[in-house]
C-alpha cells in the first residue's frame, strides 16, 4: 500500500506557537529515509499551507467565545479534510504530520466520509473532548476529538456536511492524565472507553494495547491511530506545548505502535504537538521518526 504523506504546519489551535514547525523537523530527522527503508512507497508528500484567511464564514450572529483562531482553524481543517479524503479515496494510507491537535477535526472530517464505523485511538496526556463551555484556555486543539463526535461550535462540527464522524463506542484513549471536569463528565456519560496511565501502570502497555485492539477490531471498518506526543513523559519527549508530568516511557510508546502495526487493522494515523521551538537536541523530533517507522512496520530484527 501506497502512503500519502500530508504536513501541517500549522499552530494556532494551541496555546504556544512551534508545534508549525513540527513537520519540517520530523522531515530533517529522517522520516523519508526511514520509510523508505522498509521498502514502503510514499505516493505523495502534500504541505497544507494556511492561505488567506478571511472571517466572512464566520457571521456576526455566530457566538465565537472562548475559541482562539476560529477562522484559521476551520481554514486549514477544510483544506486538509479535502487533501485526506483524496488520499483514503485513491486507497492511499494518509499519514499526517501536524501541527497541533486541532488538525484532527480536518483529519476525522475527511477520513469519515469512507468508513460507516471508523475506529480512533486517541494516544494523549489530555483528551480533546472540551468545547467552548467547558475549556479552560479556548484553543481548539483541546476540543478536536469532541467535534469529531458532533459536539461544539456548528461551524466546526459541521465541516464536509455529514455529522457526527465518529460514534463514542468507536474510540479508545489511552494515555490519560489530565482531563478538565468536562471532559472527564464527557468520557463517563458517553461511556468512552479510557484507559488512563493508571490503567497502564496497573495492567502493563501490552495488556492495554491489546484489550484496546480486540474492542476496536470487530466493531470498526477502519481504523485511525492520532497520536499526540505529550503521551510521553517530558523526559521522552520535552518538545511539545503541554507537556504533562507521568507519561509514557519510551518503550511503552513504541509498543502501542508495534502492537497496532501487527495487528494489521491500521488505515491511517497523524502525529501531532512536537514543538521544536521547545526541543532539546531534536529528541521529540527523532522520537517521532521512531514512532511513525515502528507504526508503519519497523521491526528490531
Ligand atoms: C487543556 C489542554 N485540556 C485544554 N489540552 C491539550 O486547553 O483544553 N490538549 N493540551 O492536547
Ligand atoms: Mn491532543
Ligand atoms: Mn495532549
Ligand atoms: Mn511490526
Amino acid at each position: 500500500q501506497k502512503i500519502a504523506a500530508i504536513t501541517v504546519p500549522f499552530d494556532l489551535g494551541a496555546g504556544r506557537r512551534g508545534a508549525s514547525q513540527g513537520p519540517k523537523s520530523i522531515m530533517q530527522a529522517g522520516l523519508i529515509r526511514s520509510i523508505q527503508q522498509m521498502d514502503l512507497t510514499i505516493d505523495s508528500i502534500t504541505d497544507i499551507s494556511l492561505g488567506e484567511v478571511t472571517a466572512t464564514a464566520i457571521d456576526a450572529e455566530q457566538d465565537i467565545t472562548n475559541l482562539n483562531y476560529l477562522a484559521e482553524v476551520i481554514e486549514i481543517n477544510t483544506r486538509l479534510s479535502e487533501q485526506v479524503s483524496q488520499a483514503a479515496q485513491r486507497g492511499d494510507f494518509p499519514l499526517i504530520i501536524g501541527g497541533d491537535h486541532s488538525i484532527a477535526i480536518g483529519t476525522l472530517a475527511g477520513l469519515s466520509s469512507h468508513y460507516t464505523n471508523l475506529g480512533v485511538i486517541w494516544i494523549d496526556a489530555h483528551s480533546d473532548l472540551n468545547t467552548a463551555d467547558t475549556s479552560p484556555s479556548g484553543n481548539i486543539h483541546g476540543m478536536s476529538l469532541a467535534v469529531s463526535l458532533g459536539i461544539g461550535h456548528p461551524l466546526l462540527t459541521n465541516m464536509k456536511g455529514l455529522q457526527p464522524k465518529l460514534k463514542p463506542e468507536n474510540i479508545v484513549l489511552i494515555g490519560c492524565r489530565s482531563l478538565d471536569e468536562g471532559e472527564k463528565k464527557l468520557i463517563r456519560s458517553l461511556g468512552i472507553k479510557c484507559f488512563t496511565m493508571y490503567d497502564i501502570d496497573r495492567k502493563g502497555m501490552a495488556h492495554v494495547m491489546q484489550e484496546a485492539i480486540d474492542y476496536l477490531k470487530d466493531r470498526t471498518d477502519g481504523l485511525h491511530v492520532s497520536y499526540d506526543v505529550d503521551s510521553l513523559d517530558p523526559n521522552e519527549a520535552p518538545g511539545t506545548g503541554t507537556a504533562v508530568n507521568g507519561g509514557l516511557h519510551f518503550r511503552e510508546a513504541h509498543l502501542a505502535v508495534e502492537m497496532l502495526h501487527e495487528a494489521g487493522i491500521v488505515t491511517s494515523a497523524e502525529f501531532v504537538e512536537v514543538n521544536p521551538l521547545l526541543d532539546v537536541n531534536n529528541k521529540t523530533s527523532q522520537l517521532a521518526v521512531g514512532l511513525i517507522s515502528s507504526l508503519l512496520g519497523k521491526q528490531i530484527l
